[in-house]
């Protein structure tokens, strides 16, 4: 039988990271959600008790931002529920941010499947599916395209048909969200001690597909007019929400621009079509935009490869370059800094001991 810790998702890759001595001097707690100054954790506490916590994200100040936790990260704590260090991760998600200080922001931690969700109307974006099938693929996590709004579509098959194309082995679920029957479909995904993160634009319903799997209206949902969305997201917070059958599912806001940041690979593996062409072009630098003897260009003249999936890719991937490469840089300053702090700290102690 499952216990509730293993219903949390807690397994073997973390278990493994501890000691006997800490297994029975600590206690594991997961943290359910992120706010400015705090976070809130679940787990057992010192009585076999499920228990929430809220602890001061303080603690955390002078780590790097890959120190700090995320949701979805899982956290030890004394007997006296005082944090001790986070577990190593088995799964992050993470973005590039603009104009902060840590240039990074953690999404989210050991994720076992995405879904996807995107609705079959004008929302419907090839390219930002693409972005997040390579953080997906970066982190070796589950994609599943979840298309909602059927009920709203005299026919869907035009979107299923454009995923389907490019990405044959990609599963689409097509469903109502507001239908807890359809919404059935989605429970294959979502195994006991799993953990399944909603990713998609505002408004595109997964909140509501929370709701219905759960059973409840724990979050808020609603349509946002983006004329005037100043506070109009329903979802501000990413959260965890337990289903009854074990599994854990991660509501996200709506991310309004999804910044790939040490992403390669993930790119890579999401166009590993053109890529395989690639390695045919006449030039080993081939940047397929008219070489002589471009297998790339001459795949797509005969119709076998889409001018916009080119395109992204070269795109993304400039994007990851440029946003890897600032951030290197500021791993750099940062190490430089704290060099000059301690320089400077001791120095400082020098002359105090002097006078
Ligand atoms: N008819 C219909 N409405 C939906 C569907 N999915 C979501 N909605 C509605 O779309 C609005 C936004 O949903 P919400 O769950 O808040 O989207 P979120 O921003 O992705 O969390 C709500 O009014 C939902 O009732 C669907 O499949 N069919
Ligand atoms: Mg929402
Ligand atoms: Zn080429």
């Amino acid at each position: 039988m499952q216990t509730y810790i293993n219903q949390l998702g807690w397994n073997n890759h973390f278990q493994s990271q501890l000691t006997l001595d800490s297994l029975e001097a600590e206690l594991p707690f997961r943290v359910t959600s992120v706010h400015r100054n705090r976070i809130a954790c679940l787990g057992l506490d010192a009585h076999q008790q499920p228990k929430v916590l809220r602890l001061p994200t303080y603690t955390w100040r002078n780590e790097p931002p890959e120190g700090h936790p995320t949701v979805g990260d899982w956290l030890m704590l004394d007997h006296q529920l005082t944090p001790l260090y986070l577990l190593e991760r088995k799964t992050l998600i993470k973005r590039r941010i603009a104009g902060r200080e840590s240039l990074i922001q953690l999404i989210a931690a050991n994720i076992d499947a995405v879904f996807i969700v995107t609705s079959c109307n004008d929302e419907f974006n090839l390219n930002r599916i693409e972005r997040y099938l390579a953080l997906a693929a970066e982190s070796q996590i589950q994609p599943v395209i979840v298309l909602t709004k059927i009920d709203l579509c005299a026919d869907d098959s035009a979107y299923v048909n454009a995923i389907d194309k490019d990405y044959p082995n990609l599963p689409v679920e097509r469903v109502n969200a507001t239908d807890a029957n359809e919404i059935k479909t989605l429970d294959k995904w979502i195994g006991s001690g799993q953990t399944v993160a909603l990713l998609g634009s505002s408004g595109v319903g997964k909140s509501t597909i929370i709701n219905r799997l759960i059973g409840n209206d724990e979050q808020a949902t609603g349509a946002i007019r983006e004329s005037d969305s100043k506070g109009r997201h329903t979802t501000t917070v990413r959260s965890l929400h337990l289903l009854d059958g074990g599994g854990v599912l991660l509501d996200t806001p709506g991310i309004r621009e999804l910044q790939l940041v040490d992403s390669e690979e993930g790119i890579h593996a999401t166009f590993s079509d053109i890529n395989k062409l690639a390695a045919q072009c006449r030039f080993s630098d081939c940047r397929h935009k008219g070489e002589p003897g471009c297998a790339v260009i001459r795949e797509i003249k005969e119709g076998r490869l889409e001018q916009r999936r080119l395109d992204n890719y070269q795109k993304l991937m400039a994007e990851q370059t440029r946003s890897s490469e600032s951030l290197a840089e500021r791993r750099v300053n940062e190490r430089a800094l704290g060099r000059f702090y301690k320089h400077t700290l001791q120095s400082a102690r020098r002359f105090k001991s002097r006078d």
